[in-house]
């Protein structure tokens, strides 16, 4: 709270979803469509060139009974993806069918030689990739000398050099004949279904699929746009509602969801409570349980194995958890705080959860994040770590890890997201190469931490009605984010700790509409319990935040999440240009000069040569009775700004100290003074 620069997309106060949706890109004509998902507006599964060859070889292979073997992968996207093909080539097509997931640990990601052996043994002739394959040259080259055949589905982006396959469906290839391209692999795997079913005469019945097609494609993170706004908005509509997936019924039923009628599952509920237990399975042990808890029609094996999997997803918190504390203690932690990337390593940590714990130390540090974990998969006498990196926008990991590749034994992944493998003895200069890219990265181009928004409010604007309309653009989600709102010239009214521990903030503000009504608006801030003090000594504030309806009693109000606060107003006619990204517009309250970091250097003398993060407050009182407008924003940017000049250091956990020193500073040091001065 307070402490990220505000950014707004559009200035205009009157504000509806029209506008709103125009100003994400989806012209006038395309709303009308875009707020009715329908399964009528899918893409022709007969539009990808390839897909005659593969549906003929497909129901052939069905026709005679010869043994077709799906191979998937064991995350969220691959178990659907898997679930959906094998579902459907037994109970339509009566096909022959098994399904090999790889092992996590044994085996990683994607087809391999020696699986493809195993499953020539096993007596397979025919293997459909789901969710993985179109960089499996060496397996595809085996599969072809023991004269099996190969169809290749996939959605990830393809290498130059394709496997010597012919029948492969994959949006990303050119000239694929896929209009919209940004399908999960349950997406792919379902158009080759749909493209299947058109040729046995069955269109309808396949949207059975679409509650596990929604689930892959949320768990993948797949932008909500297209194609796949239209299967999970349909998909959730479904799920619950009719008599299959009884699997998914029963995990949903144990992590606590009603499925009563008249109520539609949200992204989030697949996210939160469905997805991290599917996922579990692969994390920890084998992920082929979540294709038979998916399955399955069974209800005492639903009920089994969607204990057993909801156990494992205990384990993997207990794990992660336990993980996360050490990682962030001394002996374990091995970058400093001056270092471009979070970097941590312990000796058995376990490899599932390694990722889950680099992306908490994203959200703890607000960098870069490496977990690495000791690999005894080498029998050279080196000693290895295994790792995994996440990563925060405007740093590119992969292109970073690329930068670092001559200290590396292996590496690979994306912008947001890598894995690598690294000597121990090769680990500082890692880090030290990391600081280099970093150094270069914000040598170009530095962009202090922010939020965006999609436009201001007046708070009469906050009205059931209005929320109601906004909802209509749900299913919300990655490329379709839920709108985020300015309201301003508010008045904190009341705030209480709520929840656990007291571990929440609700807060209710205090405004006038144009009439000069008062009008009072509830929010909630969570996770945001300790910071009371502070939001009860300001007075005047805008707020940024989520629009929800909170039903009490029957009676329906509009209610704020929070996202964060600000104590001052903000006003259009103090709109400025943002420098780092020309679509947006922030305000001059979020900007720095001279004279306030004048202000801010002789309190902090005033103060004390060390204080906690309790004594903010007081530095801030200070300020303020010296008649000095500084925001909780500027305070704390300005601290950062010393900070980064190095004139304040982290002492310990949360305490500060002020060095004295006889040198004249430079503030044009710091690339937060100077992304925030030149907005002047
Ligand atoms: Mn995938």
């Amino acid at each position: 709270m307070f402490d990220k620069q505000w950014l707004v997309r559009t200035n205009q106060e009157k504000y509806d979803r029209t506008m709103l949706l125009s100003s994400r890109g989806i012209p006038e004509y395309q709303q009308s469509s875009f707020l009715n998902p329908s399964c009528e507006d899918l893409e022709a599964p007969s539009n990808p060139v390839c897909m005659p060859e593969i549906v003929e070889r497909i129901l052939e292979a069905c026709d005679t009974g010869e043994p077709i073997t799906v191979f998937g992968d064991y995350d969220a996207d691959g178990i659907t993806a898997t679930t959906i093909l094998v579902h459907f080539l037994r109970y339509f097509l009566q096909g022959n069918v098994n399904y090999y997931i790889p092992d996590r640990f044994t085996e990683g990601y994607g087809i391999s030689v020696q699986a493809v052996e195993r499953l020539k043994e096993q007596g397979t002739s025919l293997i459909i990739t789901v969710d993985n394959g179109i960089a499996a040259h060496s397996a595809m080259a085996r599969a072809k000398d023991l004269s099996m055949d190969m169809v290749i589905t996939d959605h990830h982006q393809c290498p130059e050099q394709l496997p010597d396959c012919p029948l492969i469906l994959n949006p990303h290839l050119l000239g694929s004949g896929f209009q919209y391209t940004d399908l999960a692999g349950v997406g792919v795997a379902y158009t080759l279904i749909r493209a299947l079913g058109e040729c046995i005469g069955i269109e309808e019945e396949l949207y059975m699929y679409l509650p596990i097609v929604a689930l892959g494609t949320v768990g993948d993170c797949m932008p909500l746009t297209g194609q796949n706004r239209i299967v999970v908005h349909e998909g959730l509509l479904r799920i619950g509602k009719e008599d299959t997936w009884m699997g998914l019924t029963a995990l949903l039923r144990k992590s606590g969801y009603e499925l009563e009628k008249g109520k539609v599952l949200t992204t989030a509920d697949l996210g939160y409570r469905v997805i991290p237990k599917l996922n579990a399975a692969g994390r920890l042990g084998n992920a082929a349980r979540a294709v038979e808890l998916l399955l399955t029609t069974d209800p005492v094996c639903a009920d089994v194995l969607s204990t057993e999997l909801l156990e494992e997803n205990q384990k993997r918190q207990e794990t992660e958890a336990q993980i996360y504390r050490e990682a962030i203690t001394k002996g374990h932690l091995l970058s400093g705080e001056d270092d471009a990337c979070v970097i941590a390593s312990g000796e058995d940590w376990h490899h599932g959860v390694i990722g889950i714990v680099a992306s908490r130390l994203v959200e703890q540090y607000g960098k870069p994040a490496i977990v690495l974990a000791r690999d005894d998969q080498w029998d050279d006498g080196i000693i290895r770590l295994k790792g995994s990196a996440r990563s925060v926008p405007g740093f590119n990991i992969y292109e970073a890890l690329t930068a670092c590749s001559s200290f590396l034994d292996k590496f690979g992944g994306h912008e947001m997201a890598a894995g690598l493998t690294v000597q121990e003895t090769q680990v500082s200069k890692l880090i030290e190469m990391l600081n280099q890219y970093g150094r270069d990265v914000f040598a170009k181009k530095w962009v202090p931490p922010h939020i965006l928004a999609d436009g201001i409010l007046r708070p009469e604007q906050v009205t059931v009605p209005f929320i109601r309309e906004l909802s209509q653009m749900e299913p919300f989600g990655e490329g379709n984010e839920q709108p985020i709102f300015i309201l301003t010239d508010l008045f904190v009214a009341k705030t209480t700790m709520v929840g656990k521990e007291g571990k929440h903030l609700r807060v209710t503000f205090k405004s006038q509409d144009s009439e000069g009504n008062t009008v009072f608006l509830d929010g909630i801030a969570f996770g945001a319990g300790h910071k009371i003090a502070v939001v009860k000594a300001i007075s005047s504030c805008s707020v940024l935040c989520t629009l929800e309806i909170n039903q009490w009693n029957g009676i329906e109000r509009p209610s704020l999440r929070i996202l964060d606060i600000q104590d001052f107003h903000i006003s259009i006619e103090k709109k400025t240009q943002c420098l780092y990204n020309n679509a947006y517009t922030t305000f001059e309250d979020f900007t720095l000069n001279r004279d306030m970091m004048k202000a801010v250097y002789k309190a902090i003398v005033s103060f004390g040569a060390q204080w906690t993060v309790n004594d903010l407050q007081k530095l801030w009182a200070l300020l303020c009775r010296a008649g000095i407008s500084c925001s909780w924003y500027r305070l704390l940017s300005a601290i950062s700004v010393f900070q980064e000049i190095g004139l304040v250091v982290q002492s310990a956990e949360n305490t500060y100290m002020f060095k004295k020193t006889q040198d004249k500073f430079n503030l044009a040091e710091s690339s937060l003074y100077r992304a925030l001065a030149s907005q002047n």
